[in-house]
């Protein structure tokens, strides 16, 4: 992320305050800048990169423990008068899914989804949204509390953003807790391409519901066609790519953790259909909600938890148990990538004979699937450009087999405080891998 603008982008930025300042004398709708300086936008700063950035301290305002975005950063801000003063960009963006994969999405500030938006509870919020779509946008803040006319309901609550104009949303943080913000306008187009991105707010009071680590994804789904860049958005079900932060499995960022580290896990669902959220090693509660906070008596220990369309779930456990352990959605078809959802059933089916006469034709094609799809993750089958293996990553002892909603928690008790890189694949202690019996 680089949060100084270069010379191009400067200039770009002058322009579009020109092109504002005098699109400013014209009429101005609700919701649009008149009660501020049109002069003073703050920046929006812009990210190409899909890399994980260390969790930023709150450089002014309230303190709070910041969250660990995963392949994802946060977006700076500025406090002016004793607002705080963001300022978001919805526009074209090219995100790498997995290395060998990169799609063009929508987004915010360079990315999708855009960068997580936090502030504190009791914060008075000015979000500039500056609209560079070819098509007129909102921005709906899911799960605040606030004035009506700020929900960004295009047409219901607020006119529609034009493109290359600047609307402003203000509002008061009455609660904290984890939510997120996605447009209202053109959903089904919108919300396809990737625009989507965290918010989460932190209590008045850094000492409540504190944590070690904060980790938080959203997760979204895409129509990919193999060789092919760009998100297909009139898709209801068929989806090929089940995405967390708009990254799959092998390119998922790990959630490393420090032993003994109380941890929560915020995650967000904008996809069309539910997904049961598996953890390995350890059981974990249900701590909020994009409701708000769950009361500590009325949770309950859980080691999935179905997250379903439109919600979020914010989950916390105490990472007691060393190892490298496995996260993943339980919808075995949302652990996998595009190359391989139309693949048939070839179980027991004998196929040397096609093999041997579509080789004829084809030198060095291969049959698939004879004794189940694990061959599949092992074969370097030539794939089209630009898409990912059915199953894929290696792990130290093989091949993992996976692809899309799947990452590893690393827990290790030689971690760092907030040190979040990788540590590598986990040191077994003696006698502790399943063995091979052995039978002579
Ligand atoms: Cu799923």
């Amino acid at each position: 992320m680089n949060s100084n603008l270069n010379k191009d982008e400067q200039d770009k930025m002058t322009n579009r305050r020109q092109f504002l300042k005098g699109a400013g004398a014209a009429a101005l709708g609700a919701g649009m800048i008149s009660r501020v300086s049109l002069a003073a936008l703050p920046e929006s700063p812009s990210s190409m990169s899909a890399t994980m950035e260390p969790p930023p301290e709150p450089t002014s305002g309230r303190w709070y423990n910041p969250v660990v975005t995963l392949n994802g950063w946060s977006l700076p801000w500025r406090m002016k008068n004793g607002w705080k003063e963001f300022h978001l960009t919805a526009e074209a963006v090219e995100r790498e899914i997995a290395p060998g994969m990169t799609a063009r999405l929508w987004g915010y500030n360079g990315q999708s989804p855009g960068p997580t938006i936090e502030c504190v509870e009791g914060d008075k919020v000015r979000i500039f949204v500056t609209n560079r779509l070819p098509e007129h946008t909102t921005v709906h803040w899911h799960g605040i509390f606030l004035a009506a006319g700020m929900d960004g309901v295009g047409g219901l609550s607020q006119p529609h953003i034009p493109p290359g104009k600047t609307f402003v949303y203000e509002f008061e943080l009455k609660q904290s807790g984890t939510f997120m913000y996605h447009p209202h306008a053109d959903e089904m187009v919108q919300m396809a391409m990737g625009m989507m991105g965290s918010l989460v707010v932190h209590p008045k009071d850094p000492e409540l519901h504190k944590v070690d680590r904060d980790f938080c994804f959203l997760m979204s789904a895409y129509d990919i066609d193999p060789g092919t860049m760009t998100a297909k958005v009139n898709t209801m079900l068929d989806f090929n790519l089940w995405t967390w932060n708009s990254r799959v499995f092998p390119g998922i960022d790990h959630l490393v953790c420090r032993e003994g580290d109380r941890v929560r896990v915020r995650m967000g669902n904008l996809t069309m259909t539910n997904h049961p959220i598996h953890l390995h090693g350890l059981n974990f509660e249900v701590a909020g909600t994009d409701g708000g906070w769950v009361r500590p008596e009325a949770r309950w220990p859980e080691v999935t938890s179905d997250v379903a369309i439109g919600q979020m779930r914010a989950i916390e456990f105490d990472a007691d148990a060393p190892g490298d352990w496995a996260m993943h959605c339980h919808k075995s078809h949302h652990t996998m990538n595009p190359m391989g959802h139309s693949v048939p059933n070839m179980i027991g089916v004998d196929q040397r004979e096609v093999q041997q006469s579509i080789a004829k034709l084809l030198p060095g094609y291969m049959v698939m699937g004879e004794r189940g799809m694990a061959d599949m993750g092992e074969m370097t089958m030539p794939l089209p450009a630009n898409t990912l293996p059915m199953m894929t990553g290696e792990g130290q002892f093989g091949p993992i087999e996976m692809g899309g909603m799947f990452t590893v928690l690393k827990i290790r008790a030689d971690q760092k405080a907030n040190d979040y890189t990788d540590p590598g694949w986990y040191d077994f202690p003696a006698g502790t891998v399943a063995y091979e019996v052995d039978l002579s």
